[in-house]
């Protein structure tokens, strides 16, 4: 056992260039271990809540509260814990902060002091995160699911659907994995290149999404996958963040690109004829959060050969986890750290995912950084699934290379298409 000698808050700055959370915790023994907190653009509405200072400077996203509550109270708080038992200390900090949604100390401060415990805890033990959270168990390299073209929220509207991903479910290995991604990434920006449509990429590396339809992002995708030279569907398939509750609210769907508006039913619709026309294998929050009988709906019609993951909905709840596995609105979870606060909350919302049969994905955020503990818990924890982002930009290549080192250290099996369900 080791006890927390001191924790440290300061502030850093995330991949948008907007301050965040960073904590140190240091115990007794030497030990140390850092933690910092991520930030979401396109959130379910119960979430836990960042702390932001507000106001005119650094556009209101300052976190200077946020990092005084980790130097003032929670330091205070969790002098002297052992820095092993995570669930003790995660109780405190929840009892600590006292909201439900963690607004009052900021569940910035929260989640980066959770993380930073949980690597000290790690550090002490002599083992590499992945396998202290494994705890002696036999741990398996996750599917990626990779964002080709951004949009939504994280590309300033220019489309409405927000994540065109790959998942290269033909692959044999994680290294293989990203290999392939790599093709399909690089022949996607040939094909835009070509067409005149580059300019640039979105928040989480995949490219502007320069196009007159969402549709057309889905045709181009589909080609770039066979330019790279893979079978679509059976080597390399499609996944879509649909991120519905962006722009859908009281069951009416506001397409702003192709100016329609549909209903729920024309929302599920659309999805259907998307799905029978190109390799789509999974689909996270086809409806908005507000929308369950329209999930339930989805996942009836479409369940048994789509992936259909939960983000919004489930905000990285064990509660909601449940309670959505009994009425059947999704068959898959989304597992966000900053979602839910603490490292015990997300790994309970984990466990109740699988619990239910349901397939999971650990995913980082819109906003990252150098932070890998993502890559760490979704192998130790086996999730079967890991969503980072894109396959550029340092805050995700980070991610994905720490998953290449790990695979290359346990030669761990990788979950392959298996991950995403039987029949699928
Ligand atoms: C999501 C994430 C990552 P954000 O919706 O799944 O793509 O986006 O962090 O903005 O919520
Ligand atoms: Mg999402």
């Amino acid at each position: 056992m080791s006890v927390i000698a001191k924790v440290v808050g300061r502030r850093v700055w995330d991949s948008r260039g907007r301050p965040t959370v960073e904590v140190d915790v240091q115990l007794a023994d030497g030990s140390c271990g850092r933690g910092i907190a991520p930030a979401g653009a396109s959130r379910g509405t119960r979430e836990a809540v960042d702390l932001r200072d507000g106001g005119q400077r650094l556009g209101g996203f300052d976190v200077s509260a946020a990092v005084a509550n980790v130097n003032g109270e929670i330091a205070r708080a969790l002098a002297g814990h052992d820095a092993a038992d995570q669930a003790g200390i995660d109780a405190a900090l929840i009892a600590l902060d006292g909201t439900p949604n963690k607004a009052r100390l900021g569940g910035n401060a929260l989640v980066a002091t959770s993380i930073a415990v949980l690597h000290a805890a790690a550090a002490s033990a002599g083992l590499p995160l992945w396998r202290h959270v494994a705890g002696g168990g036999q741990v398996t390299m996750p599917l990626p699911e990779i964002q080709i073209f951004g949009g939504g929220a994280h590309a300033g509207r220019r489309v409405d659907l927000q994540d065109f991903m790959v998942m290269p479910v033909g692959a044999l290995s994680f290294a293989g994995a990203l290999e392939m991604t790599a093709e399909v990434y690089l022949a996607a920006g040939s094909l835009m290149q070509a067409a005149g449509k580059v300019a640039g990429v979105a928040d989480e590396g995949g490219w502007w999404p320069q196009f007159d339809a969402n549709e057309e992002a889905l045709e181009i995708l589909t080609r770039a996958i066979e330019h790279a030279g893979f079978a679509p569907g059976r080597e390399v398939a499609i996944s879509l963040d649909i991120a519905a509750s962006e722009f859908g609210r009281d069951g009416v769907y506001t397409l702003g690109l192709e100016k329609r508006r549909l209903d729920s039913a024309g929302m599920i619709a659309l999805l259907g004829r998307w799905l029978d026309a190109y390799p789509i294998v999974s689909i996270e929050d086809p409806l908005a959060e507000d929308d369950e009988a329209g999930l339930i709906e989805f996942t009836r019609l479409y369940g048994a050969r789509c992936q259909v993951i939960g983000d919004d909905y489930l905000v990285t709840s064990a509660g909601r986890v449940a309670r959505a596995a009994e009425i059947g609105a999704v068959n898959s979870a989304l597992i966000k750290l900053n979602q839910a606060g603490t490292v015990t909350e997300t790994r309970a919302a984990l466990s109740a995912a699988q619990a239910a049969s349901m397939t999971v994905l650990v995913s980082a955020r819109s906003g990252e950084t150098e932070d890998v503990t993502i890559t760490h818990l979704a192998i130790g924890w086996n999730a079967g699934q890991l969503k980072v982002g894109s396959f550029a930009r340092s805050e995700r290549m980070a991610k994905w290379n720490e998953a290449l080192r790990i695979e290359e250290a346990t030669g761990a099996a990788f979950a392959g298409r298996a991950a995403l369900g039987a029949g699928r």
